[in-house]
């Protein structure tokens, strides 16, 4: 019997990183992202320099990831936490310094909330690190609204030349 293939879904991922290489962090995230069962990679935005939301600590290195996958929002959660933990990531409390961050921004047209996820994510509006990246790689998706609402924050593109 054929077994029944779920159909693909396009997810956007942001990635965040204030500890450590967070530059090569967030480089590898996005290729370890790719390397996921049942999933590709469409696109990764530019790498941005942001300051810290809400949290303390130094400057983040921050991007946004467009996939498409196979696996349903749990297992995704979980492979992303499975990336977190690959790099490091200690939760001493919340908001502390990371050296990775993985966080499910948009899953397909779903509307999530469980005890583990939210989908959207409820914060991502509010946050320019998530809606430049993000309009980026799909204007449709960030409203002059959006952008209006986070134009105070700190943030600049990270030339994309090696370094
Ligand atoms: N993540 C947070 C809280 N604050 N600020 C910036 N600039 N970048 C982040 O990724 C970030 C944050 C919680 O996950
Ligand atoms: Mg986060
Ligand atoms: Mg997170």
């Amino acid at each position: 019997m054929r077994t029944l293939q779920r159909e693909e879904v396009s997810v956007y991922v942001g990635l965040g990183a204030n500890l450590g290489d967070a530059r090569q962090a967030v480089q590898k995230a996005s290729g370890d992202l790719a390397a996921m069962a049942d999933t590709r990679l469409i696109a990764c935005s530019s790498l941005y320099q942001t300051a810290p939301v809400g949290a303390q600590g130094p400057d983040f290195v921050n991007a946004v990831v467009h996939l498409r996958t196979r696996l349903n929002a749990i297992d995704l959660l979980h492979a992303c936490q499975g990336i977190e933990n690959d790099a490091g990531r200690q939760r001493p409390y919340p908001n502390a310094p990371r050296t990775l961050d993985i966080d499910i921004l948009l899953f397909g047209e779903a509307t999530i909330k469980s005890e583990k996820l939210t989908v959207p994510h409820p914060r991502m509006r509010e946050r320019a690190f998530v809606l430049l990246p993000l309009q980026e790689l799909d204007a449709q998706l960030v409203s002059p609204n959006d952008l209006q609402f986070v134009r105070s924050q700190a943030i600049q593109k990270i030339n994309s030349m090696p370094d």
